[in-house]
């Protein structure tokens, strides 16, 4: 069956080719030339249901879209809903965590926990949609560390493990992520 990832983002897309190939046959965003909505909603589920429901009735076909990000504690959850806005209109995820870096040190913030979700919406054409959340709690660490993965991978360490999700192989950040976790709820609410 065709599914088509409405993301734009490279970094999901490769994570979701990823957990989905050979179940699925998975058509990117580019390739049914899928126009990206403004993300007005106040929830990552919001914005996932959004993202999903407009893919949808844009290309008559089922469509999934993620809405994720980085949750930091000390700053009340941000950059949360925003991961994606505070790295600007270029998208520098450096930038992004260099101002996460600022924020906590001028806050004189020592509680470094911070969580990544993932909410992923699966869109039917003029049918239903179903959303699920999925959570990988950890802490952030400065300075940045490791250069694979994407967005704010490299200074996010998750409970129980010594490396940056930016340091481990890809199947490793696979086998634990808010991602993963999101997908295996979504599997379960479409078999049920
Ligand atoms: P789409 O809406 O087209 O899917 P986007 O990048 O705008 O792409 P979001 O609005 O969901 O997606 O923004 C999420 C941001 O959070 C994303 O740009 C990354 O910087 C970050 N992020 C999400 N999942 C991540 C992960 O697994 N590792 C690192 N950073 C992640």
């Amino acid at each position: 069956m065709r599914l088509v990832a409405a993301t734009h983002n490279a970094g999901k897309a490769r994570e979701i080719h990823a957990l989905l190939d050979g179940h699925y046959t998975v058509v990117t965003a580019t390739e049914v030339n899928l126009p990206e909505p403004a993300e007005t909603e106040t929830t990552f589920v919001g914005n996932a249901m959004l993202k999903a429901r407009h893919a949808a009735a844009f290309c008559g076909e089922v469509c999934l879209a993620d809405d994720s990000g980085l949750s930091v504690t000390a700053l009340d959850g941000a950059p949360g809903i925003f991961s994606a806005r505070w790295g600007g209109p270029q998208r520098d995820f450096n930038v992004a965590m260099d101002k996460i870096e600022t924020r906590l040190e001028e806050l004189g913030a020592h509680d470094r926990t911070a969580w990544f979700t993932s909410a992923l919406a699966v869109a039917w054409p003029d049918g239903p949609c179903v959303v699920v959340e999925g959570r990988v709690d950890g802490v952030v660490t400065f300075p940045r560390r490791g250069d694979r993965g994407f967005g704010y991978d490299p200074i996010f360490i998750p409970d129980g493990h010594t490396l940056t999700f930016g340091e481990m192989k890809p199947a490793l950040k696979d086998s634990l992520s808010h991602r993963t976790r999101a997908f295996e709820m979504l599997k379960a609410a479409l078999i049920d």
